[in-house]
């Protein structure tokens, strides 16, 4: 791939600029990084910054780079060249363009070199996973400046024609696997989820005696591009805590006593659930007389 004659690659570890062609005193500070590899520097510490000198009071300053915001680093992400928001402010940039997390945010404040919003995070262009929901796009960054102090905005301009979407569906006492269905259709409308979407409906409550669910059907699926559904929430309709209660001398109580009382003694999350779909595996063929695959994916 070769890149068209305006676009400029920043190849240096250190901050290097390049003038904007007809706007006078406006510059574009940018710095390199290595994918996959994690740097402590801090590129808006103080000797970071030492190298670049005076803005142009006719122009700005703007920054270009890959960092983590202190303080908003979100869950699984890793923390790499890491910069505070004092940092920032005592910086000389009216605008900061940063990228590594993949959720878009902002931050605005006023200082002497500029106003609005001072610093985002476009977040990454299209969802790299079933977690990254929302919108997922560019920033159009306007930047008005002359005629008073630099004040930049915002506007999220969407590129990525999928959504992620993660939804939740009660379908306590459904009847039927096809009711099962029409709660998680009711869902994926109500979150406007279309054809291009990418969702994961999380399935909780329980089912009517008797009712298996296992996948959805090929209705429900078609109506999605990709259809992932977690039923590690989802039980049929025992109640465990009358079993557990009942002091009774039936096969089926003690069955259940007895597995209810190896569950609570278990640390281990997955032997738990194991142990709990022994247990519902029981229930059903004393109470309905067959057993078929049903909870594989019990979970907590
Ligand atoms: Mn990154």
């Amino acid at each position: 791939m070769r890149w068209p004659a305006h676009v400029h690659i920043f190849t240096t570890p250190h901050w290097s600029a390049r003038p904007i062609p007809g706007l006078s005193g406006v510059r574009v500070w940018g710095r390199c990084f290595t994918p996959n590899v994690e740097s402590l520097e801090r590129p808006l510490a103080a000797p970071a910054l030492a190298g670049i000198g005076d803005r142009d009071p006719a122009g700005f300053d703007l920054a270009l780079f890959h960092g983590s915001r202190e303080g908003k680093c979100p869950p699984g992400q890793t923390l790499t060249a890491p910069f505070s928001d004092d940092e920032v402010g005592a910086a000389s940039f009216a605008y900061l363009a940063v990228g590594h997390y993949h959720a878009p945010s902002r931050l605005s404040f006023q200082s002497e070199v500029g106003a609005g919003v001072r610093l985002a995070y476009a977040g990454s262009a299209a969802a790299a996973d079933p977690t990254e929901t929302g919108m997922h796009g560019a920033l159009e960054v306007r930047i008005e400046h002359g005629r008073r102090l630099p004040f930049a905005e915002i506007e999220p301009v969407e590129l990525d024609r999928r959504r992620v979407h993660d939804l939740s569906a009660d379908v306590s006492l459904a009847t039927s696997a096809e009711e099962v269905d029409r709660r998680v259709a009711k869902a994926l409308d109500d979150a406007r989820a279309g054809e291009r979407d990418i969702v994961t409906v999380r399935l909780s409550g329980r089912l009517a005696r008797g009712v298996r669910y296992a996948a959805p059907g090929p209705e429900l699926r078609a109506r999605v591009f990709h259809l992932r559904l977690d039923l590690r929430r989802l039980r049929p309709d025992y109640d465990l805590e009358s079993l557990r209660a009942r002091d009774g001398g039936t096969t089926e109580e003690r069955f259940a006593r007895a597995l209810l009382e190896q569950r609570g003694a278990e640390p281990d999350p997955l032997q738990r659930a194991l142990i709990e779909s022994a247990l519902y595996y029981g229930l059903d063929a004393f109470r309905l007389r067959e057993v078929v695959p049903a909870y594989e994916e019990l979970g907590e």
